[in-house]
């Protein structure tokens, strides 16, 4: 690329996949984030869009300073896009397949996972991926759900595999703990089998009037931990091209405090769903970028 030029196609600050030069296995201990664009929504069942998510999110980020004023400090994590799967529209199997794949090979890389949606379904299939690779115990990994609904569905119109069933696969896979934040809508069946899994579910509400609870619980995590972070965790206002809004959401500066209480953590995979935008300086995509560059700001 020529020097004063910008490949909007990539998040900012991110570098090109060939500019990787180090050796692999990687000897030094030094984090780097592989970012991953899933254009998947055959899983949508309100307002589908989740597919040209990848692309707004990304050109999003290019509102961004280098320089964190609220952390004074420059991002200074080693970020490679390596742009987006290649997806078969309409069909999970495959498209979770080719995903798996992909996530393996990263993880291989030792890079943490950085995936942008797509509709929620494909996180089952990052957290999968996770879980055949060697290194990785699913058993260790807490798992830190952001979202207005619980996604605790055992079926969805008769669906195993749906943005509305995927925490349920997640559970599945037996991770250490699931803490759920800013949810405001499941099904009675969901709520139960949440309390029955001894799911964590603080509500929007909760985040209203126990934020810094939450924030304790967080610091507190000793393991390594994937977010999970549906974008409509947000209230409509803040965040409305999405595929299912839900009014009496959270807003992006509660959002803020709760990602920053997760300095000094092991991230160990992360991904951003459910944007559904088409339009430049799309409010949705401006605060889902916001997230990740704060994701990327905590290293
Ligand atoms: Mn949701």
């Amino acid at each position: 690329m020529l020097f004063y030029t910008e490949n909007v196609l990539k998040f900012a600050f991110s570098m090109e996949t060939t500019d990787i030069d180090v050796e692999f296995p990687i000897s030094d201990n030094k984090l780097r984030f592989a970012i991953l664009g899933v254009p998947f929504d055959g899983t949508a069942s309100y307002k589908p869009g989740a597919r040209f998510g990848p692309r707004s999110v990304r050109e999003a980020s290019y509102n961004f300073e280098r320089y964190n004023l609220i952390l004074d400090k420059n991002i200074s994590a080693e970020v490679y896009d390596f742009g987006d799967l290649e997806v078969v529209h309409g069909n999970f199997k495959k498209t979770c397949s080719k995903l798996k794949t992909t996530i393996s090979e990263i993880l291989a890389m030792q890079m943490v996972p950085l995936t942008i949606g797509g509709d929620h379904s494909i996180s089952y299939c990052v957290l999968k991926a996770m879980d055949e690779s060697h290194g990785f115990e699913i058993n260790d990994i807490s798992i830190i759900h952001f979202d207005a609904h619980m996604d605790m569905r055992d079926l969805y119109i008769g669906e195993k595999y749906s943005h509305a069933t995927v925490m349920h696969r997640i559970s599945d896979l037996n991770p250490k703990e699931i803490i759920q934040i800013g949810i405001r809508s499941a099904s009675m069946d969901e709520a139960r089998i949440a309390r029955k899994q001894n799911i964590k579910t603080f509500k929007s509400c909760d985040v209203d009037e126990n934020l810094e609870e939450i924030i304790e619980l967080i610091e507190k995590i000793p393991g390594p931990i994937y977010l999970s972070f549906d974008i409509d965790v947000l209230d409509p206002a803040y965040a409305p091209s999405v595929g299912t809004p839900s009014s009496c959401g959270i807003t992006p500066k509660q959002v803020e405090k709760l990602i920053y209480s997760f300095k000094g953590k092991e991230i160990v995979g992360f991904d951003m769903v459910e944007v559904s935008s088409t339009q430049i300086g799309d409010i949705t995509s401006l605060n889902a970028a916001k997230i990740i560059y704060d994701i990327l700001s905590l290293q």
